[in-house]
Formats: structure tokens, sequence, C-alpha cells
């Protein structure tokens, strides 16, 4: 009778964690009749032939997905059977005997084949890599192709991926907060480190490989020194030996002035030799404890952080000492290029003007890191410049997978659709075909490394991401890194049907619903090239007004904005700060021309007057007013959207994320209303009489102050920018429950 209470038990907590988010896209539910008729028709076990990490890990995955799938136990056998799924390495004797060798042959070591071979009347679904993890990413494609309802057993695809280093940036801190994160605290419990490894780090690398991601930095690149202490080491080498199975390589962030802080040099000068032997040695530490270290990540020079320029070096110094270090054991450096000098003429120009005239002196195992748009993580920014101008350095874009400027894990924003648009864009560096994804990943400057990054969102919420589709951000991230050709659809696709249901009434709606959702927060935040003009330091919630006296100009939204009873925008032509001369022909006219910006940029260009007639009629006000009001109305229609799908999947994150939608829809409103009623202090014209009167008054907007303790996770790690203060004028007594 105990034991019957012990499992009933069981099996409610299992009921009542089941759907919290935790298991991520790797839901091996049960299949639909169908394609479970089909898996268990063909698959009858699972033979790999020699014991390899990764071989055993893909083993392992493979019989929890067919049990989850079809309810069944598929045996790892010794020997090959008829409808055995085969797992073969290059050059092994089991390649060997299936004759799949010269097929493996020049293909990339992260690449797959998954193909039928027939012998002796048997049937196999043979899955073959150059290397046991290439085999682990064949192993999660075909369970992704049966989830999505792809698979047969007679398919062949072929697989490589179009970056070598697709890498998670954890901006998290070592005393667990997370600069940028809101998903909770982070999952690195440093203190507990090496002696415990907590089960999630296993879970966090597999869902990497899951999706491709092989490369990690676990910490914050506004970099605590004591990531290379002595003590930090042992810890280090226990993560990377858990991520190794997996095919993730940790790299790690580091700050510039180690050698003078935890190294006792008198200074970090990378001129000065005991300044390179202590790199060298400390390289060398790193190495013997972990063999297969990645390399360096470093935000030098940048935000308060120190750097080569201290002592009167440059960028290619600093990185080029550093690298030198590396270069025995085969590691890089990732330099990254997030610089903004104060005082220049515009903030959009900086990073292009210190880095490009230094093309080409880069060390080899060098690549410079540069965010997508020249500013910030915009809600829309055009692609940064540099990705058309550096042809003789190797260049790699960082994407912002946490939401810090698209609504935290508040906003159901999908950002695949974003970092296809910066991919996809056309630098013309060498004419048309010029993408930035193809000037990123060798196969217009071949013969460099090739890398791609992304600024992780996850914490150690349950669910991971905080927002339940916040994880599509994640998991489109590795897709894209894996393949950039992939459209934002088809990743919406898999993901739903991977998380959620395969159910078409849910699938279609909720993919057009993720598919719009970016355009949505552009329009509700910052339509029409409009940007930067969030709360001071917060980056949630609107505060074009802002002022904080003492503060960098171009810290503050009116640098961005510009607004005067004349008109609003940046003037980027040649007769403002000349940033059009950055991009490459066609594009320098085309974004300098009133006629022919695109719209969706006009105010990231041009400033123009409230009434400048649109292409479609309108005045700029009013087009605006339409904007925000399309924002509003999408999420409404979000709102609309999901209810429907009540009962179609678990209410447990069916009403977590309708009640975020909430929030986000509250949240849109105040979006609306904030800018259009400041502005209108300049323009002075009416919102257009067919859309929604605003229902705030502005001087109560200008009043709202976040309930910062709430959010204690998105706090910056670095104080040095002065602290948010309570608005004098502020009679209001604060109530930190509410936001307006
Ligand atoms: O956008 C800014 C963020 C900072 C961040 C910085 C960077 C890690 O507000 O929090 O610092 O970018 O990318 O270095």
């Amino acid at each position: 009778m105990r034991s019957l209470i012990v499992l009933v038990l069981m099996v409610l907590s299992l009921a009542a964690h089941s759907e919290d988010g935790s298991r991520l896209w790797l839901r091996y539910e049960p299949l639909q009749a169908e394609m479970a008729g089909i898996v268990a028709g063909s698959i009858s076990s699972i033979h790999a032939d020699l014991s390899q990490p990764s071989l055993d890990v893909a083993v392992d995955e493979l019989q929890k997905a067919f049990q989850g799938f079809i309810g069944k136990n598929v045996p790892h056998t010794a020997r090959l059977q008829d409808r055995s799924v085969v797992l073969a390495v290059k050059g092994s004797r089991l390649a060997t005997r299936l004759g799949i060798n010269a097929e493996l042959q020049g293909m990339h070591r992260d690449g797959f084949i998954i193909r039928p071979i027939v012998r002796n009347r048997q049937s196999y679904i043979v899955i073959a890599s150059p290397t046991q993890v290439g085999v682990l990413y064949g192993v999660f494609h075909l369970l992704r192709t049966i989830k999505v309802g792809d698979f047969s057993p007679g398919m062949t695809i072929k697989s490589e991926p179009k970056f070598d280093l697709r890498m998670l940036n954890h901006w998290a801190n070592l005393d667990g907060t997370i600069e940028r994160g809101y998903a909770g605290p982070s999952i690195w419990r440093w203190d507990e480190l090496p002696e415990v490894i907590c089960p999630r780090y296993i879970q966090y690398a597999r869902a990497n490989a899951s999706i491709g991601i092989n490369g990690m930095t676990p910490n914050n690149v506004n970099a605590d020194p004591l990531i290379l202490s002595d003590e930090f080491l042992p810890k280090l080498k226990a993560l990377a030996d858990v991520f190794r199975p997996y095919g993730v390589r940790l790299f790690v962030s580091i700050n510039f002035s180690s050698p003078r802080i935890i190294g006792g040099l008198p200074n970090s000068d990378p001129f000065e030799e005991n300044v390179q032997q202590w790199w060298k040695t400390r390289v060398n530490d790193i190495y013997r404890l972990i063999p297969d270290f990645g390399g360096f990540l470093v935000k030098a020079n940048s935000e308060g952080q120190p750097g080569p320029m201290d002592y009167g070096r440059t960028h290619v110094d600093g990185a080029n000492m550093i690298a030198a270090a590396l270069q025995p054991h085969g590691g890089i450096v990732i330099w990254r290029s997030f610089v903004y000098e104060p005082d220049g003429i515009d903030r959009a120009n900086e990073a292009y003007l210190e880095f490009v005239p230094y093309d080409g002196l880069y060390a080899p195992n060098v690549i410079i890191q540069a965010k997508q748009g020249a500013v910030d993580f915009q809600p829309r920014e055009p692609f940064s410049p540099k990705f058309g101008a550096m042809k003789k350095t190797a260049l790699m874009v960082e994407f912002q997978i946490t939401q810090e400027y698209t609504g935290f894990s508040n906003h159901l924003v999908f950002l695949a659709p974003q970092n296809e648009e910066t991919l996809r864009a056309e630098t013309y560096a060498f004419g048309p075909g010029s993408t930035v994804a193809r000037m990123t990943d060798g196969t217009l400057l071949p013969n460099r490394i090739n890398a791609i990054a992304g600024v992780s969102n996850i914490g150690a919420e349950t669910n991971w991401t905080g927002h339940h589709f916040a994880q599509a951000n994640w998991y489109a991230f590795g897709r894209q890194a894996w393949d950039h050709e992939l459209s934002s659809e088809q990743i919406a696709n898999e993901w739903i049907r991977m998380t959620f249901t395969s159910d078409p009434a849910f699938v279609e709606p909720i993919k057009q619903m993720m598919l719009s959702s970016w355009e949505t927060v552009v329009n509700y935040m910052m339509p029409l090239g409009l940007h930067h003009i969030f709360g001071w330091d917060h980056h949630y919630g609107p505060e074009p007004w802002t002022d904080v006296p003492g503060a960098r100009h171009d810290w503050l939204p009116r640098y961005y904005h510009q607004a005067s009873k004349y008109g609003i925008g940046f003037n980027r032509t040649r007769s403002g700060s000349g940033h059009v001369d950055q991009y490459n022909q066609p594009l320098s006219d085309k974004f300098n021309d009133l006629n022919t910006v695109p719209e969706n940029l006009l105010l990231w260009f041009h400033h123009v007057p409230w009434d400048h007639k649109m292409r479609n009629g309108r005045t700029l006000w009013a087009e605006m007013a339409h904007k925000y009001q399309e924002g509003v109305d999408s999420v409404r229609s979000f709102q609309r959207t999901w209810d429907r799908m009540e009962g179609l999947i678990d209410s447990e994150r069916f009403r977590h994320v309708q009640s975020r939608l909430r929030i986000q829809s509250r949240d849109a409103i105040w979006w609306r209303d904030a800018v259009m009623l400041y502005f209108q202090t300049y323009s002075g014209m009416p919102i257009p009489h067919e859309l929604e009167r605003p229902i705030h008054d502005l001087e109560d907007l200008k009043r709202v102050r976040l309930p910062l303790r709430h959010f204690h996770y998105w706090l910056p790690h670095f104080y040095w920018r002065p602290a948010l203060r309570p608005n004098p004028a502020d009679t209001r007594p604060e109530d930190p429950s509410r936001y307006f």
C-alpha cells in the first residue's frame, strides 16, 4: 500500500512538472499514429561499433526518444541487425564495412549523412560523419525529422554547418547575477564547482548539441579577472569535461587587466615582456587542464573596460599579444568591436573608425566580433557597415538572443526574422551576393576562422528563458548558425511542433503569430528607424524624454531622436554625420537619398519634418501614429489567437503565456501613448482621428518608475554610470507593484 501511494505521488509530481518548459524542444511525446507506425516499422535496434563519449550520448538520446515516441525500448545491439539505426564515424571498421567512407571525404567535420543502406537483405538507416560529434548532430537531426513529420526510412540527408564556430555568450557574473538576463540567476554555480556538477549543465550541453551550438563563454564580457585565477581553473575544467561529449567547447571572457589585477604585475601593457609572458603561462596552465580549450573573448576599451589603449597601444597590439599566447595550442582570440569613444559626431560611426583602418593587421587566430548593427541591439537596425568593409580580417556577427531591447522575457518576440534580415543583407563588398552571411561564413573570404555568436537568454528559471516562447530564440539562433539559409518559417515550424504540438489548429496560427512578432515589437517600440528611446539603463520601457545630468549625451534618447518642432530623426546622410558613406555603393546613395531610403529605416538615416510625405501619402506624423497603433493591434490579435488555443496544449504553459501577453499588450499601449504624446509636444499635430485615443497622460507616464528590485538580474554589473535616480519632481509615492 505504501509503495502504491509513493508511486501515485511520483506520477502526480511528474505530471505537475511535466509541462513546465524544462524539457525545451526535446520533449519526446508519443507520435501521431501514422508516424509512430513508420518509425516502429523501420527501426528495431541501434548499433554503433565503438564506444566513444559522443556516440554513447547519441545512443542514449535515441533510446530515450524512441521510448517516448513509440513507447518501446529500442535496444543497443552489439551486431548489425535488420532495421538498425547505425552510427558510424569515418574510418571506423563499421564505416568501412558499410562502404561509406568515400562519401564522407571532404565533408565538414561536423557534417553528417543520413541514408538507407541495404546489405545482405538487411536494411539500415545509417548516420555517418567524419567525427563522433557529427554523428550526434545527425542523431538529433533524425529525431527532428521524425517529430516534425518529415521522416521516411528511405530518405537521404546530407548536412554541413555553414559556420565552423557557433557559440553562445553568457553575460553571467561570477556572483550569479546576469547582466541583461531575464530568466533568473545564472545556471553556473561557481561556488559549488568543481565538486558539484549540477544536472542542468548536462541538459544545457545536450540542448546546445541538438541545435548544433559548439562553443560557449560562461561569463560576462564585462569580465571579472578572477575567472583566470587558480581558484577558477579547476571549475572551468569541470565544465569543459561536462560539455565535451556534446561537442561544446569552452571559451572564457577575459579582463584585459588580468596580469595587473590577478598576476600582480605593475600594469597590463601588451608591449611589456612580463605581461606577454604572464598570458603565455596562464594559457599553458589552462591547456594543461583543458586540452580542447577554445580561447578568449575580449571586450576591451569599451564602456569602462580596460584595454590596450590604456597604454597608448591599439586593438591590434592587444589582440595579437593574446593571440600569440593561444596560437601554439590552436586557440583563438575573439575581440569585440563594440566600442564607441565619447564625443564623436555619431556613435554609429565609431566602431568602423576604430577597426576598419586596421583591416589585415590582425593575427590569423584573431576574429573580430561585431554586433549586428552599428549602435547596439536595437529593435531594428541596419547591419553594421563593418561587414562590408573588412575584407582582410575575419569578422563574425554577434546577435542578442536575450531580449534587452525587445521587452525582456515579458514580450513574445521571435527574433529569427531579425537575424535573417541581417544575415541576408547585401553589403556589396564584392558586388551583389556579398551578404553579411557570406562575408562571415568563409564563402567569400575563405581560409579564415568563421564563426557566429549569440548572447544567451538562459537562466536558472525552470523553463530556462523566462518566457516559454523565448526558448524559440535560443533554438533559432542555433539553427541559423548551422544553416543561415533556413527560413524563419521553417525554424518556427520545427520549434512549435517539437515544443508544443503538431496539431495544425495550433501550428499554423502560432507560426503566423511568431513570424509577425518582431515587426510588431518594432511597431510599438521604435518604428520607421527610431532607436534608443528607452528608459535610462533598464532598456525596458519608453522614456524619449529622459535626461540624466552629467551623462554622456550618446546614452540619452534625445541624442538619437533629435526631435524638435521642425522634425525628428538622426541625420546620418552626407549633410549630417556622413555615416551613409561607411556603406558600399549602391547602398550609401540609397540610404543618403530621402527618395530611396527604406522607410523602415527612415529616421535612422534622416532628420525629416513632421509633415514629410511618406510614400503612401501620409505625413510622417500620421504614419508614426499608424505604426504604433498597428503594433498595439497586433499584440491584441496575439492575445485573441492565443486564447483560441486553450485546450490544444497543456494548461500550465497556456496560462503562463496568456499572462505574459497581457503584460505585452499593456506595455504596447504604454509605448504608443508615451512616444506619441511626447513627440506631439514637438509636432503639435493631432493623432489621426481614425486611430484610438491615448489613455494616459504624458505627465503620469513620465513619472513611471520600474520596480527595479523585482528585476535584480538585469542590473548591469558595472557601476560606472550614474544609477537611476528618483525624479525630484516626482511626488507620487513609489508603487512597485505597478508600472503606471
Ligand atoms: O547594450 C549594451 C548593454 C550592456 C552590455 C554591452 C555590451 C555587456 O546595455 O549591458 O554589456 O551592450 O555588449 O558590451
